[in-house]
Formats: structure tokens, sequence, C-alpha cells
């Protein structure tokens, strides 16, 4: 018997999409694109492609499991109520050692978006106050610079692109990282709309573009300061702007006096000329659309570079304007309840994600002592990988909850098994589209996986077996049902829905207008667009958006090496059939001749945090200080990437998302041959 379900891409990307799976006889056969989505239109990326064969993948693990001995895969298969005692009994015990719940932490973040994984924080909250990881390791200096700006962070509808004469893509590589935007963009280019791509190498993106500008890595604030600058000079300043922002004359004023054309020029790579004629070509076409992507907020100043984008956006008046604006995210179908702790709970004790290890190690009394791993990759995906290690060794109990043997899963005591969003309920939002859509189970889990959502509830129910009143979080409940409690009167307005169940129907689009700010009434405590900002002030930071330069590399590591996302995989999850043992470092031909290396030649990158084995790639368009790397899964005994990374923090960020960004694009490495074949 052949079933049709509906299902919503739940990982960590733009596209968020809405799909529709087929079953025979209770097995997952296809996955398609649902038509009756306006962004997803019947599409998939070539990571859904291979979901059928990820869910039955032989890798898969299906059972708890226990290794004796961290880092040795030395598993073997336990039962749950096994695996749950072991939890409950380690939190009871933790709790009367130290008199506190703070030794028990949290760490959770992006493998899966879907709402109902939010039970985790639901879980740790019933517990009592708990130690928690906040922030974001990836758009949060973006984040607070939209939110100093506009007062949140908000863009106008993905498909209102289409409307534009001139579409920047700016430090974004939709071609590889949001493909369902490339139609897009192209209906605007059969309209006649010119698209530019800035970036620091000819990208994907780039090559589907009309032009491509070559930009110093995080020197992009300055080069918008630029041609703001022009703007002002040539008077394209939109004649309106005075009545709808703060600090326009402080800004002009800095413009005219601190930057310098020829001095952008030298620093930002793009010749003079081309600043001012891209200036020209910005202010005198309507409407004119400005994506700023999260690879160009990865440095030091990443929260000034969109703050001086957003302010060249609104100098030209594109702010408002149907097919324009200055588009990075949203949060605004995100406002789900959670689970409120109990009255006078003391507060949690929240670590910066992005220094986990470090702030854990140093977190003083009471010392963490249980951490759980959902929907997190640390061991992969975060800097300071030492220190996690570091970090581990002093740990009672370590659990993992995933679908793979991660590099975190390496280091854990505990494997917790999951199931796949074929395999659950859950609801989902985008960061980029406005829709919000139901997922529903099409296949029952396999082997003995569970939702993120029933692990929470299996072990509330077991801590209050053990310890009555340990765990406030309910012990069962019903996973369809939890969707319609999150479906609250504000959803249903938002999504003019009448009751909970209508969601049922279909995936539905947040009945918020799709252009972004086109009232000009700003959502900053002046109700304006804010050149001036007292909270940026108030924060430490510059009130007015200025040049910060990022940081230079150091002599003894002088090429800068940038990681960014590829087509084949989200973050660590993989969708290549086999994971590659080797990482392919992609430089100018001219880093090979300096170097004395041949192209495909083995050598190993190394800096002050760690080396990786690589093998050599030449690509012309990068330039000569620069090195890129594609994030991929590694398999087990290879260090991994992030070796290279530390953990230092973008500029902005704590305000709005509780933590710094991650500055992972100021990582800097030396070339040499591999140490075990001499040199
Ligand atoms: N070098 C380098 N490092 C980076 C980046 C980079 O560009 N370069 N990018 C950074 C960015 S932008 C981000 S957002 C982070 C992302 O890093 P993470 O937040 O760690 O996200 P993922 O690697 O996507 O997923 C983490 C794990 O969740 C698991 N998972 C999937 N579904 C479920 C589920 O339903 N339940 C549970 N419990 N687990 C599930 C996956 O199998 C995976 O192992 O990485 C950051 N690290
Ligand atoms: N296929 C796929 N899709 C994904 C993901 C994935 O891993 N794979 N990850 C998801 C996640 S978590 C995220 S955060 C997004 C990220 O998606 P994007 O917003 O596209 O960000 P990145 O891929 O980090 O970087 C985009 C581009 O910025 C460029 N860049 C780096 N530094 C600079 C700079 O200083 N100036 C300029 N102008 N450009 C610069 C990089 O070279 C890169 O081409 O994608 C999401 N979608
Ligand atoms: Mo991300």
């Amino acid at each position: 018997m052949s079933e049709k379900h509906q299902h919503i891409c739940p990982r960590n990307c733009y596209d968020t999409c809405s799909l529709i799976s087929t079953t025979v006889d209770g097995r997952l056969v296809s996955v398609e694109g649902n038509p009756a989505h306006d962004y997803t239109r019947g599409r998939v990326c070539p990571k859904i492609m291979n979901d059928v064969a990820k869910v039955y993948s032989p890798a898969r693990i299906r059972y708890p499991m226990r290794q004796k001995h961290r880092f040795q895969g030395d598993w073997e298969r336990i039962g749950w109520e096994e695996a749950l005692t072991m939890i409950a009994g380690t939190v009871l015990a933790l709790k009367e050692k130290y008199g506190s719940t703070l030794p028990l932490a949290l760490n959770k973040y992006s493998g899966n978006f879907g709402f109902l994984h939010n039970a985790m924080e639901w879980l740790f909250t019933g517990i009592g106050p708990t130690t928690r990881a906040v922030g974001s390791p990836c758009w949060s200096a973006g984040v607070e610079a939209q939110a100093f700006d506009f007062g949140r962070f908000v863009c106008s509808d993905p498909l209102e692109m289409a409307q534009a004469r001139l579409i920047w893509l700016w430090g974004v590589n939709p071609a590889w990282t949001a493909v369902h935007q490339m139609p897009i963009i192209f209906e605007a280019m059969d309209r006649g709309a010119k698209v530019v791509c800035f970036d620091t190498y000819f990208s994907a993106t780039a090559a589907r573009s009309h032009r491509f500008v070559q930009v110093r890595p995080g020197t992009d604030g300055l080069l918008a300061l630029a041609m703001g600058k022009v703007l002002v000079e040539e008077n394209l300043v939109d004649p309106e702007l005075e009545n709808y922002s703060l600090g326009l004359p402080e800004f002009t004023s800095y413009l005219k006096s601190e930057i310098d054309l020829t001095q952008a020029a030298a620093l930002t790579g793009v010749g003079a000329e081309t600043i001012r004629e891209l200036a020209l070509s910005y202010g005198q076409t309507h409407p004119a659309c400005i994506w700023a992507g999260f690879g160009l907020q990865r440095y030091v100043n990443g929260g000034q570079t969109l703050r001086a984008i957003d302010a060249l956006g609104a100098l030209a008046g594109h702010i408002g304007e149907r097919g324009g604006g200055v588009n990075y995210g949203h949060f605004e179908t995100w406002n789900v309840p959670g689970f409120p702790p109990p009255e006078g709970q003391p507060p949690d004790r929240l670590l910066d994600m992005n220094r986990f290890a470090e702030e854990a190690l140093a977190c003083g009394e009471p010392p963490l002592k249980m951490l759980w791993l959902a929907g997190r990759n640390p061991l992969s995906q975060d800097a300071d990988l030492e220190l996690w290690r570091k970090l581990v060794g002093q740990l009672e109990l370590v659990i993992v909850s995933d679908l793979f043997l991660t590099k975190s899963a390496e280091a854990a005591d505990l494997f917790l098994p999951v199931t796949t969003h074929y395999e659950h309920w859950d609801l989902n939002a985008g960061y980029w589209h406005y829709w919000v859509g139901v997922n529903e189970p099409a296949i029952s889990p396999l082997g003995e996986a569970k939702s993120d959502l029933e692990i929470a509830w299996d072990l509330a129910r077991r801590l209050n077996e053990l310890e009555p009143g340990s765990c406030a979080f309910p012990g069962r409940g019903s996973e369809k049902e939890t969707v319609f409690s999150l479906m609250t009167p504000d959803m249903l307005t938002l999504l003019g829905l009448n009751k909970p169940e209508d969601i049922l129907a279909g995936p539905v689009r947040a009945r918020l207008p799709a252009v972004a700010w086109s009232e000009r009434k700003f959502a900053t405590p002046s109700g304006r667009f804010e050149f001036f900002s007292d909270r940026a002030a108030a924060a430490g930071l510059p009130a007015l958006p200025v040049y910060i330069p990022a940081l230079n590399p150091p002599g003894e590591a002088p090429l800068r090496l940038l990681t960014p996302h590829h087509a084949s995989s989200i973050n660590s999850q993989s969708y290549l059939d086999e994971a590659k043992d080797y990482y392919e470092l992609h430089v100018n031909p001219k880093v090979l001749q300096e170097y004395e290396f041949r192209e495909n030649e083995e050598a190993e990158i190394y800096n002050d945090s760690g080396r990786l084995p690589v093998k050599l790639r030449v690509d012309p368009t990068i330039p000569e200080g620069l090195a890129i790397i594609y994030p991929q899964d590694s398999g087990s005994g290879h260090p991994g990437l992030n070796v290279l990374l530390k953990s230092r923090g973008t500029d902005m960020g704590k305000l709005a998302t509780g933590a710094p960004g991650l500055a992972l694009n100021e990582t800097f490495v030396n070339l040499r041959k591999p140490l075990s074949k001499g040199a």
C-alpha cells in the first residue's frame, strides 16, 4: 500500500523545505518537494535526494549504546530502561552531592530545528536550574547589527527579490546554501535585473551572476561606507531619509571626513572607479535589493560590517522598498511557548556556546559534571577542540543523542538513537521565508530510536519514579497534541488559522507583510532607522556604523582559512555516499609555487591550535592570501577540520542572541610538507 505524508526539512538552512514523502508498505521510498509551497515549488536539494538512503543507512544507530572507555569505540548495546536509569541516577546523585542541579548541562543547537526538539530544554527546566549553552555559532553578529539599526531583524519575503532591478548577493552563496532562491533570482534576471555577487573568491553563486566583485576578507564594511560616501557626494541620498532616520548628519559627516576612496580601494581590493560605479548604480536603480549573507559577518568586525551595509541601503532609500531592502533573515515565526520554570526557580547558568568548553572548565562551583549533547556536534563544529577534550575528561557522564556515531559521540558514555523527521511529529518554521508547517511521521521509528521529545518524557518519568517530584516536566504526552499546544492564539492569528488542527491541512505562510519596513516605522527606541544607536554605544560599541578592521594574518600563519558551507553537506551532516578521509585545500597556483608544491600533492596546514593533513588543489580565483576548505564529515580517527579553530568572538551578538558570534573566518594557517614525510 502506498501512502503520502507531509514533512518539513528540519535542518539549519535558509530553505526549510516543504516535502512530500511516499511510503510503500510502511517503507519510505521517495521524497519530493511540495508544489503547494511557493518557495520550495516542488523541488528539493541534493541533500534531500539522499534522505531515503540516510534514513535506512547501515551506519545509523538504532539502539541505545554504552561506551566503556571514551574515544575507544568499545560500544555495547543496552536497553532504554538501563540508559534512562543511568542518566536519572546520575542526575539525582549529582544533585545530592552538590546540593544543586547546576552540574547538569545541556548543549543543543541546529541538528534539528523543529520546535518539538525544544523538549530537551523543557526537560532540563523541569529538573531545576541547570547549565546551558547560549548564543549561536552562526549568525549572531549580523542579527544584533540589524537589531541596532531596524530594532528587530526582519527581512522581506524572499519571493519579493523577483521584483528587484538590481540584486547584490553579498557574502552569501545561495547556489549552494539556499538553492531555492536561485530560481527567484533567475526570474528577476529574466525581467532584466542585474545581479552582482560580492565574495572573496569566485563562488558557485558568482558563476551564476552577471558580475563578480572580489572583496578582501573582512573589508566589506569599508566598501559599503565608501559607496555611502559616493552617494552623499553625488546627492543620491533618499530626500525623505531625514524624516525616518536618526543620526544622518553625524553619519554623513563621518563619511565625509573619515572615509577616503583611494584608501578604501587599497584596503578592499576594489578599485576606486569600481566603487564609484557600483555606488551610482545602487543609488540610481530602484528597486535594488541586498542580500547580506552569514559569510561576511564571521569576523571580529562582522557586526560593524552589517551595520555599514544596512546604512548604505538606508542612504539610497532602499529600505522598505518592494524588491529592495537589506535582507539577512528573520525570527518572526519562531515565537512558540517553552516550558516555564516552576515559580521561584533560580536562573540557569549560561555559558557562551562558542566558548563552551573554556567557560565550563572555569565555571567555578558547582563544577560541570554531566553534559548532554542533542542536535549538536561540537567536537566537529566548534573551536578549541583541545579544551573540549579536557572538559570531557572532567565529566562524570556524557550523553549524545543523535542519528550517527559522530565525532562528539566518540567522546560519550551513552548514545541515545533519535528518529528522523520521517519518524516523528514536528512543527517547523524558516528563518528566511515565512512558512510554518507540520511534519508528520511517515514510517515507524527505526529499531528503538525515539524522538527528542519522547526521550525527554521518558527521562522525566524515570526521574519521578526514582525520586517523586524531581522533574516538573511531564512524563508522558502525545507528539501530535504537543504540536497543537504550540499553535497558540498568537500563532493561529499569525497564520490565519481558526484552530490548531487546521495546521494539518498543509504548510501556511505567515500573514506578515511581504515587504519589511514598508511603513518606515522601525522597532528601534526612536522608531527610526538608527544610524546613531544609543543601544550600540551602551554596549560599548561605536554608536555609528564605522570601519573597524578585521584581523591581519600573523607572520607565522600567513594564509587566512575560509571554510564556507558546501552543497553536499549541511554542517557536520554529510550527504555524500562515502565520507572522504581527507580535506582538499584550495589555493591560488602562486601559493603552490611559493611553497614548492605540486597540485594534488599531500601537505599539512597548521597553526598554534593544531594541524591538518590536506590534498592541494588550485583555484586561480582564490587570492594569494586565502585558503579554502569545504567542511565535510571526515570520519572517525581523523582530527577534523576544526582543530585549526580558536573561539574568537565577533564584535556583536551578546544582546541579541545571548553571546557573541564565532569569528571563524579569522583563522590563519601555514603550509608545509606532511611531518611524516620529512621537512
Ligand atoms: N569549520 C567550520 N565550522 C563551523 C561552520 C563552518 O562554516 N566552518 N559553521 C558553523 C555554523 S554556521 C553552524 S550553524 C554550526 C552547526 O553545527 P551544529 O549545530 O553542531 O549542527 P549540525 O552539524 O548540523 O548537527 C549536529 C548533529 O545533530 C544531529 N541531529 C540531526 N537530527 C537530530 C535530531 O532530531 N535529534 C538529535 N538529538 N540530533 C539530531 C546530526 O546528526 C548532527 O550530528 O557549525 C559551525 N561550525
Ligand atoms: N548546502 C548547504 N546549505 C546550507 C548549509 C550547509 O552546510 N550546506 N548550512 C546552513 C547554515 S548553518 C548557514 S549559516 C548558511 C550559510 O550560508 P551563507 O549565508 O551562504 O554563508 P557561508 O556559506 O558561510 O558563506 C557565504 C559566502 O561568503 C563568502 N565570504 C566569506 N568571507 C567573506 C567576506 O569577508 N566578504 C565577502 N563578501 N564574502 C565573504 C564565502 O566565500 C562564501 O562564498 O547556509 C545554510 N545552508
Ligand atoms: Mo549556521
